[in-house]
């Protein structure tokens, strides 16, 4: 078939807007067609060039929810009709990864999704004969997609696209973060550096489970609003105060819990300093570019901060990306007041623009 997408020939260029053809499912595989996609830094971060495995030319975007329109040989989970959101850390339920109790990083088709391809080794979309890479497993910038049914999360009819595309990232990866991976105990200080689309939503995971101060950090004071309006108690800007000595008065020594949600290594290490001595945890989100490093005083381990990393907020996507619909749909979780942008695909450029100015916390585009 043909579908419209947003292609990124090559790093640093803005995406084309283009015809392209669609390869119906193989086996094992579903046609998706999305509804609406969010436009998430990571996005901005592979079409800069600075992702190690970032190939082109590609379809990029991840953050997606849609409908199922045909299913190919053997799918037994998913029929037409059915909603879903596309899932870049897929649930295979059999890998070793997936039986391990400590972690969501299903490995089962990591290595072909890496490299912009389907399981089978191949790529789906093409121009004129020339295959266009898959992004993330995911590709969510075409109106249509073909995933593998272990990356489709099977969600409820009632819950609006334009909403629940951003549980396909942002959401889970910071809300599940908080309740998921940290598991973050009530009357616990929690400090989160970066409040964009995934650093609100690791505060309102905070205040989902009781915390205690929630300290926000950004050189963006526009930020502050937004941050308190999800709970935060704290707004530090280090453009004005030494952050860490502010940490340390606020929290009496130090944080329970940071999250560095920015991708910078110099935050990243100022995240686990400000930790409590002793039992503070320090959690990364944010994804560094190709050959930045990470460093501290081994003494700042030893003396029990743990430094750790999440992704995609430790959720087995087919088993919570549906719980986390429900939360949205029960009021427990606030997901319309991010999405401050919706445009149409032929408009994505301005998604990009207005994140790099700082103007937006989530773009949405409408198919
Ligand atoms: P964003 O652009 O919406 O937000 C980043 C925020 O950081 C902005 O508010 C910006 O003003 C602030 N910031 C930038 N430099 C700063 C500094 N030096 N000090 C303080 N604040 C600073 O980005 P996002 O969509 O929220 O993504 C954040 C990071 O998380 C990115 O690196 C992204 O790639 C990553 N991410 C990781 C996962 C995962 O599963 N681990 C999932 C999604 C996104
Ligand atoms: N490809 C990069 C790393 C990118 C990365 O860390 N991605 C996160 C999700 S970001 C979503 O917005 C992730 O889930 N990582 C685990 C994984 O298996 O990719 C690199 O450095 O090579
Ligand atoms: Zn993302």
């Amino acid at each position: 078939m043909k579908t419209r997408a947003a292609i990124a020939y090559k790093a640093g260029t803005p995406l084309a807007v283009e015809t392209v053809d669609l390869e119906g499912p193989r086996a094992g595989e579903v046609l998706v067609e999305i509804k609406a996609t969010g436009v998430c830094h990571t996005d901005a971060f592979t079409l800069s060039g600075d992702d190690p495995e970032g190939a082109f030319p590609a379809i990029l975007g991840h953050e997606g929810a849609g409908i199922v329109l045909e299913v190919g040989a053997g799918v037994t989970s998913l029929k037409p009709g059915d909603h879903v959101i596309p899932l870049y850390t897929p649930e295979c339920r059999e890998c070793d990864y997936c039986l391990h109790p400590k972690t969501n990083l299903c490995q089962s088709i990591r290595e072909t999704q890496g490299q912009g391809l389907m399981p089978d080794g191949t790529s789906r979309f093409s121009i004129d004969g020339t295959p266009i890479l898959h992004y993330m497993g995911c590709s969510t910038f075409s109106n249509h997609t073909v995933l593998p049914e272990i990356a489709l999360a099977k969600v409820r009819k009632d819950a609006d696209f334009e909403k629940i595309c951003y549980i396909g990232c942002g959401v889970t990866t910071g809300v599940g973060a908080v309740v998921f991976d940290a598991k973050v105990e009530p009357g616990s200080n929690v400090v989160v550096f970066g409040l964009g689309g995934i650093g609100l939503n690791v505060i309102q995971g905070a205040r989902m489970v009781g915390a205690n101060k929630i300290i926000g950090i950004d050189i963006n004071n526009d930020r502050e609003a937004m941050g308190r309006h999800f709970g935060m108690t704290d707004f530090l800007n280090p453009k004005d105060c030494d952050v860490m000595e502010a940490i340390m008065d606020l929290t009496n020594g130090g944080a329970d819990y940071s999250f560095e949600c920015i991708g910078n290594v110099t935050t990243m290490r100022q995240a686990l300093e400000c930790c409590h001595k002793g039992w503070g945890e320090s959690i990364i989100i944010g994804v560094a570019g190709a050959g930045q490093e990470i460093s501290t005083r081994p003494f700042q381990l030893v003396t029990g901060r743990v430094w750790r990393g999440s992704a995609f907020g430790g959720a087995r996507g087919r088993t919570d990306v549906p719980r986390i619909v429900d939360w949205y749909m029960d009021g427990k979780i606030d997901i319309d007041s991010l999405i401050t942008h919706t445009m149409p695909l032929d408009d994505i450029n301005k998604a990009f623009d207005l994140m790099h100015k700082g103007e937006s916390i989530r773009s949405v585009i409408k198919y």
